[in-house]
């Protein structure tokens, strides 16, 4: 199935970027301060998208500085892109950040006018909407769901969620040995307190790197039978497998997360999440955007619009019907392409929220650029990080 059509060909970038200006003055590129938010969350009318829907005089720029940015860029751009020391920025990103914030001057050819902006959003950003709103209420399958259903719904939505994905013997015995890794003093020769990594993961969370032992390395959970072809299909390559960690959220401590995409290439990353306890909405379940993902350097101006505007700056979250919080049960199996945006939520309940993370990856050269373990138990030993580093070696088939 295509990708919407607003979404069509590759991919983004990143946030305040250096860009030093031709005439050697250094600035900084950000994007637009955000807009006042009086903190409701507002919805979109589908049906009627245009009316009740304006845009704010940013995002009516941003859409109009995207549109004459992909139409063309300016010496000025070429310049500021020559001396970024973002990596990440194309020339068009240069120049809509430069445009966004009023920083072209006449003369140039994508220079817009801000009281010419329209405050009725294009197609593309309409689409945008009708496509999260459609995988709000549709990206949840069961056992009987097709597998060309459930393909086509995690490249519109980049994000589905499996009902019963993992056979419930095998959650069972991985649950206990969880229970015994967290709790007990020694799990089949490892000490949980070497494998526990407090600072890792955004807000507070812990993540546990687990030992390549049964049954954490059973064939059955690296591969669960409906998620390897998914995968595979996605990614157009044989997955590999990044690292295995449980990330959990301990009750009143673990804070809301800044949404976020965990790489910002699109279709090179996968994320599985086997949760080992049922969630509920106070334990603070994963908020998904759908739609967001695989937008790095996009060729239209939705797309570029999409990403920096409900993406970077977080507004998907602002909307009722652009994002929504999924509250897994037992054997459901959450699988997103990593450069969608989310956010785990504050567990304000008074029990643990640990998910089993299975990270796939598309090529070793990805890997190595995503680079997950730099960093990796910074604040224990050398001893204790080579131990874990053993363990993500043996799960990755690399000794
Ligand atoms: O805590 C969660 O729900 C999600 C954590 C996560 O996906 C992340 O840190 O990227």
């Amino acid at each position: 199935m295509p990708e919407p059509r607003w979404r069509r060909g590759h991919t983004v970038a990143a946030v305040g970027a250096l860009v030093a200006l031709a005439a050697g003055v250094a600035i900084q590129l950000r994007p637009p301060t955000e807009e006042p938010y009086d903190g409701s969350v507002k919805m979109i009318d589908l049906y009627d998208a245009r009316k009740p829907w304006r845009l704010g005089a940013k995002l009516g720029l941003l859409s109009e500085c995207a549109e004459a940015c992909l139409a063309g860029t300016d010496p000025t751009d070429v310049e500021m892109l020559k001396s970024s020391t973002s990596g990440t920025f194309d020339i068009v990103d240069v120049c809509v950040v430069r445009c966004s914030n009023g920083l072209k001057s006449k003369g140039e050819i994508s220079y817009v006018n801000r009281s010419n902006v329209s405050d009725l959003p294009p197609e593309g950003l309409v689409e945008y909407a009708q496509c999260a709103a459609r995988c709000q209420q549709n990206s949840t399958f069961d056992a009987n769901a097709t597998d060309e259903e459930v393909q086509a719904a995690l490249t519109r939505c980049g994000v589905v969620h499996l009902r019963g994905a993992l056979e419930p013997q095998l959650l069972q015995v991985v649950r206990s040995a969880w229970a015994e890794l967290r709790t007990g003093g020694s799990f089949s020769g490892f000490k949980p307190e070497d494998l526990l990594d407090g600072s890792h993961v955004r807000a507070k969370r812990d993540e546990v790197w687990l030992p390549f032992v049964e049954p954490f390395n059973n064939p059955g959970l690296l591969s669960i039978s409906r998620v390897s072809s998914l995968l595979s299909e996605y990614l157009g390559a044989k997955p590999l497998l990044d690292h295995v960690t449980v990330i959990s959220a301990a009750p009143g401590r673990v804070q809301e997360q800044v949404l976020h995409g965990d790489v910002i290439r699109g279709r090179s990353h996968i994320e599985v999440h086997v949760p080992l306890e049922p969630v509920s909405q106070e334990m603070g379940p994963t908020r998904f955007c759908p739609c967001t993902q695989n937008l790095l350097h996009h060729d239209t101006a939705a797309g570029r619009t999409v990403y920096r505007h409900f993406g970077l700056q977080r507004h998907c979250s602002i909307w009722k019907n652009l994002f929504y919080d999924f509250l897994p049960v037992l054997g459901d199996v959450t699988v997103y392409d990593s450069s969608v945006f989310h956010a785990g939520l504050a567990n304000t309940a008074t029990t643990e929220r640990p998910v089993l993370c299975l990270a796939y990856v598309a090529s070793k050269e990805l890997l190595s650029e995503r680079n997950y373990t730099s960093g990796i138990l910074q604040s224990k030993s050398a001893e204790a990080r080579e131990l874990a580093m053993r363990e993500v070696r043996k799960f990755r088939g690399e000794n």
